[in-house]
């Protein structure tokens, strides 16, 4: 059966409205994957209650929406805890900043065994079941324990890091034995894939059947990469509209005599936010022609406010624009506008609209939407220039865009410089190539490609070998 006649099962950690606005790349790329699709979103509720694991359901067009609440431990514990202060540090190489704790990894197996309980129920046999990045590596093993043989596959939104990396994760062989009971593993990356088959064998001693069809623990799991888009027609559809037309209106009346440069991301230390302010502070000592006029608009989107890591970037970020504007600023012209703060959606176009160069120079990122959006809202005829760092996932598919290593501080100012003083042929140059690269590689032809795979994936019923002793493989 192929993957438009199946029902399709999403499984992620939060649930959005696809129809309703929201500031982080699953909840955007979900949103756009499933807006009009016939199936069941499953999830948290992002309540915490007395007890986990109360299922509510409603109807949202042809979506089904369940979701279950959380209680305080498991929220903490699962989400705040292993989720976002072990898995999200240590896969974005920020081992410095990772907790490992048992307390966070038995509430993380709890609420994935609680998930897999809630959402067995609900399920057909012939569904295609699709999980959701990093907080929902084990769901499938605990949903094959319970019996369930359907199609499995898994996203991992954010990067998989080298092997090194990897084993300093105290439990990562259970971590990554775990992603065996999926029949595909969807990542952003080739790099991501390759890091995976590099840890398959020599961590694992899996087989490698073929380029990325991998046997161990008697299962075998497809892994590739399949790098997420973005609905690029919704997205400038939005420009016309009221909300982007004002503010494009407005930054046109406040800032006629600037230059503008946009950076728009959630406030997290992965995004790379004190490195973009060093070198914009580097561009305007090295290449003072861009005083009075060079002007950065940051929008940094809370996000996690109760971990304390994300505590201390927002301090930092006040003092280094603070010190900026102090150092550069005049009565008439301040080099840095930076707002914590979600902005709103339908805004988001004419801000990128307006702005000759686009700051996207996060210091490890699954893909980056943002620098896909910036794209596809450019007037094709004087389009802006996008300096993307090299170590966003987007950067191998954007290969036009300007390159830059967020590290090297004096080098990205740099780049900032040639971005700003591009000639107009060259903008339009490297915009186009951008541009189809964008619209080829879409959200929709994202989860085209990934369930088509998974429909294609052999059935879980027919695997090779199937050890009776081993759990993942007993069910199947
Ligand atoms: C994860 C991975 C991967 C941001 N601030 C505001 C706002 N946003 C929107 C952007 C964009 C989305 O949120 C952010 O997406 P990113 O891809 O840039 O980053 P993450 O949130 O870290 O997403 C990432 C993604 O998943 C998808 O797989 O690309 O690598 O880390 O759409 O526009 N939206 C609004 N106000 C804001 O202030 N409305």
């Amino acid at each position: 059966m192929s993957a438009r006649q199946r029902r399709l099962v999403v499984v992620s950690n939060r649930v959005g409205d696809p129809r309703k606005a929201a500031a982080g790349g699953l909840a955007v790329a979900l949103g756009d994957a499933l807006s009009g699709t016939e199936g069941l979103w499953f999830g948290w509720s992002g309540q915490i209650a007395e007890a986990s694991g109360e299922l509510k359901q409603r109807q949202l067009g042809r979506l089904q929406i369940a979701t279950i609440d959380l209680d305080q431990a498991d929220h903490d514990g699962y989400y705040l805890g292993h989720s976002n202060q072990a898995l999200w540090p240590s896969f974005h190489s920020r081992l410095d900043l990772a907790s490992f704790e048992t307390g966070f990894v038995t509430a993380y197996e709890r609420v994935n065994r609680l998930f897999a309980r809630k959402l067995a129920p609900l399920l057909r046999p012939d569904d295609l079941i699709w999980v959701h990045d990093y907080h929902l590596i084990p769901l499938a093993e605990e949903l094959r324990r319970i019996g369930c043989k359907q199609r499995i596959g898994f996203f991992l939104h954010i990067p998989l890091p080298a092997p090194a990396l990897l084993t300093a994760i105290p439990g990562h062989e259970q971590l990554v034995r775990s992603l065996f009971a999926y029949d595909l593993v969807g990542l952003q990356s080739r790099s991501d894939a390759e890091h995976f088959a590099l840890y398959a064998r020599s961590e694992l001693q899996a087989e490698a059947l073929d380029d990325d069809r991998f046997a161990s623990f008697g299962r075998e799991v497809q892994v590739r990469s399949f790098p997420i888009g973005i609905d690029v027609e919704a997205f400038r559809n939005l420009l016309p509209q009221r909300e982007s037309q004002e503010t494009m209106l407005m930054l046109r009346q406040q800032y006629a005599k600037r230059r503008l440069l946009v950076g728009v991301d959630r406030l997290d230390y992965s995004k790379g936010l004190p490195q973009r302010f060093r070198a914009f502070r580097e561009l305007l000592a090295n290449y003072p022609e861009n005083r009075m006029s060079a002007t950065l608009i940051q929008v940094a989107s809370p996000t996690r406010e109760s971990v304390h890591a994300y505590e201390d970037i927002r301090h930092e970020l006040e003092h280094l624009a603070g010190e900026i504007n102090g150092t550069y600023g005049e009565l008439d012209w301040m080099p840095i506008r930076y707002m914590h703060r979600t902005f709103s959606r339908r805004r988001l176009p004419g801000l990128y609209r307006m702005a000759r160069v686009a700051l996207v120079t996060p210091l490890r990122d699954g893909m980056n939407l943002v620098a896909k959006e910036y794209v596809a809202v450019q007037d094709e005829a004087d389009p802006g220039v996008l300096v993307l760092s090299r170590f966003a996932g987007a950067a191998e598919q954007m290969r036009e865009a300007l390159l830059v290593n967020p590290y090297d501080v004096p080098a990205t100012a740099q780049a900032i410089q040639r971005a700003l003083h591009m000639p107009l042929g060259e903008r339009r140059e490297r915009h186009a190539a951008l541009l189809a690269s964008i619209t080829r590689e879409s959200a929709s032809q994202w989860r085209q490609n990934f369930l088509d795979a998974l429909a294609a994936a052999p059935a879980s019923t027919q695997r090779r070998r199937e050890p009776a002793d081993d759990p993942l493989s007993a069910s199947a």
